[in-house]
């Protein structure tokens, strides 16, 4: 019932920042899931026997890959797998069951935020025991192993039934299809307060949630309509689609445009929310204010211990470099660490394994805690319903009173799409070279501080992470970061990450990109964005 078929390496098949990222056609060729898959399987050692879970967003392409990885688990010795009832979990959940089930580790099939469909993106992910993304020594021996595979295993078996629940056996392993959402919801419900969430809802608070056709939907629905009584039609968009109805499901001001627009209307709802594919990232947005995702995270760090599965405090809060540092006042008022990692959520796995960090966030929007190994787009809602419930008072006011107290971040991130790679890797091989004449450097009312190309020596495994992102300083405290995106299909992204400290109160209320013009303009001045790009302008601004 178990063949081994011959195959040849694909030369391509490095994972970026997470898992393997490529559009459709490309997993579609001849053995390219089954290699990266098998990789996979070639890079670990002693799981015979042992539990693997498997789901994904929903996507494009993803029923298909569901069955290939069944059969292959069965083939290479898994004793059993986990997978969520119509191929469905959503990353968080999917991070839950490895955890709740002790799980060896589990495969996440999803390319998180890009576009689904027939030409769209689709993504492999391995992620270990802890529940979370595999660190990069295991990304780099599944690469190593790409390149020299020469045969596969695979179960020869008809496909599983994925839409009923209960046990199946595939060439002697179990396969369990799991209800999607129960254990996590589970969980929610042991890290918030519910009644209190319940009564505010009750009270008249008024809530938005865009699951953008993904794989949130059938989550947000039981969570917030079923056991937290929000108003039904709350959840908007909540059916997962293959190409998410054709949109892209990112959670941000370009792609989740109509819920901006109804947050900042008169009869605006008290608070909306998004999150995207794969349900790890969310959006925050009060009547009237955008919360960023860098304030978002400081927010909810200085308020968490209201909620009780963080009442007796963070252990300390970890951000990825790029994010802006509001959430490092926050550990410097509540005397706990602060730790600053590469882009990247596999980089706080060794954090909260330590018990270093409790709570994670990026710029990308993407927050977490310790519950899983993954950023939790759900997560994020809910403890912000948490603290919404109990304080009382609006989100803009929550937003101005952290300024006030902490002083407010300026941040906004510059997106160049789809750029030449060559243009972009020159453009950054530029900067690079500069970096030692950079400090002392004018321009206009800034003055260069310190310039550098950000490494990461982790404090748990002493492992070093080269090359994350050029920092360029200035005095101050203000920055710009340049960094080529990891998760990308086509060409390059460059990335430019801007941020600006004002301490003072009075001027808070400023739009956000003037408060960064002179910055803004810095950035193109010293990386020759709009010379090298042949771009007048960012494709998205966040
Ligand atoms: C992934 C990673 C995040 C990272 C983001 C952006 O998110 O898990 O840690 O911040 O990509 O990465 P990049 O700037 O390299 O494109 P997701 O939501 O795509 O899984």
């Amino acid at each position: 019932m178990t063949k081994t078929v011959t195959t040849t390496p694909y030369t391509d098949q490095k994972p970026g920042t997470s898992g393997l990222r490529k559009k459709v056609p490309v997993f579609q060729q001849q053995n390219y899931a089954e290699n990266f898959i098998q990789s996979i399987f070639d890079s670990l050692e002693g799981f015979a026997g042992k539990t693997l879970v498997i789901g994904g967003d929903g996507r494009f392409y993803n029923r298909e890959v569901i069955q290939i990885a069944i059969k292959m688990a069965a083939a290479n010795g898994f004793g059993r797998v986990l997978v969520g009832r119509g191929g469905i979990l959503s990353t968080p959940a999917a991070s839950h069951v490895i955890r709740k089930y002790e799980a060896f580790g589990g495969i996440v099939l999803s390319a998180s935020h890009n576009p689904g469909g027939p030409t769209e993106d689709f993504g492999i992910k391995y992620n270990i025991g802890n529940g979370g993304p595999a660190p990069e020594k295991v990304t780099d021996a599944i690469y190593a192993h790409t390149k020299t595979i020469t045969t596969y295993k695979i179960a020869d078996v008809a496909d599983v039934n994925l839409d009923a629940e209960g046990e199946q056996d595939v060439a002697g392993m179990t396969v369990q299809v799991i209800n999607p959402v129960s254990d996590y919801a589970e969980l929610m419900e042991t890290l918030f307060d519910f009644p209190a969430i319940r009564a505010h809802l009750a009270g008249g608070f008024r809530i938005v949630f865009d699951a953008m056709s993904a794989v949130t939907g059938p989550y947000a629905k039981e969570i917030l309509e079923n056991r937290l009584g929000a108003a039904k039609g709350s959840v908007l968009n909540f059916v997962p689609l293959p190409d998410f109805g054709g949109h892209h499901p990112d959670p941000n001001l370009v792609h989740a445009r109509a819920l901006y627009e109804e947050m900042m209307g008169d009869d605006a709802p008290d608070f909306g929310a998004a999150s995207d594919g794969d349900g790890d990232r969310n959006l925050i947005i009060g009547k009237g204010i955008f919360v960023t995702p860098s304030d978002s995270l400081a927010m909810l760090a200085a308020n968490a211990t209201l909620a009780p599965g963080y009442a007796k405090g963070l252990a300390g809060i970890a951000r990825s470099m790029p994010t802006s540092g509001a959430a490092d006042r926050v550990a410097e008022k509540l005397g706990i660490g602060i730790y600053e990692t590469p882009t990247g959520w596999k980089f706080f796995g060794n954090l909260l394994d330590a018990g270093l960090a409790t709570i994670c966030g990026e710029e990308s929007a993407g927050t977490g805690s310790s519950h899983v190994r993954e950023k939790d787009g759900l997560w994020a809602v809910l403890l912000w319903l948490n603290i919404l419930a109990v304080r009382k008072e609006s989100v803009i006011d929550i937003a101005r009173e952290h300024w006030t107290t902490y002083g407010r971040n300026y941040y906004s991130r510059h997106d160049y799409e789809e750029v030449d790679s060559a243009a972009a890797n020159g453009l950054m091989d530029a900067l690079r070279a500069q970096l030692g004449t950079l400090p002392g450097r004018k321009l206009g009312d800034l003055v260069i501080e310190t310039a550098d190309d950000f490494s990461y020596h982790d404090p748990v495994d002493q492992s070093v992470s080269n090359n994350q992102g050029i920092r360029i300083l200035f005095v101050g405290g203000s920055r710009v970061v340049f960094r080529l995106s990891g998760t990308g299909t086509s060409g390059a992204t460059l990335r430019v990450y801007i941020e600006r400290f004002e301490p003072d109160a009075a001027k808070h209320d400023v739009d956000t990109q003037v408060a960064l013009a002179d910055l803004i303009e810095a950035a193109d001045t010293l990386a020759g964005i709009k010379e090298r790009t042949g771009r007048t302008e960012p494709t998205v601004i966040t």
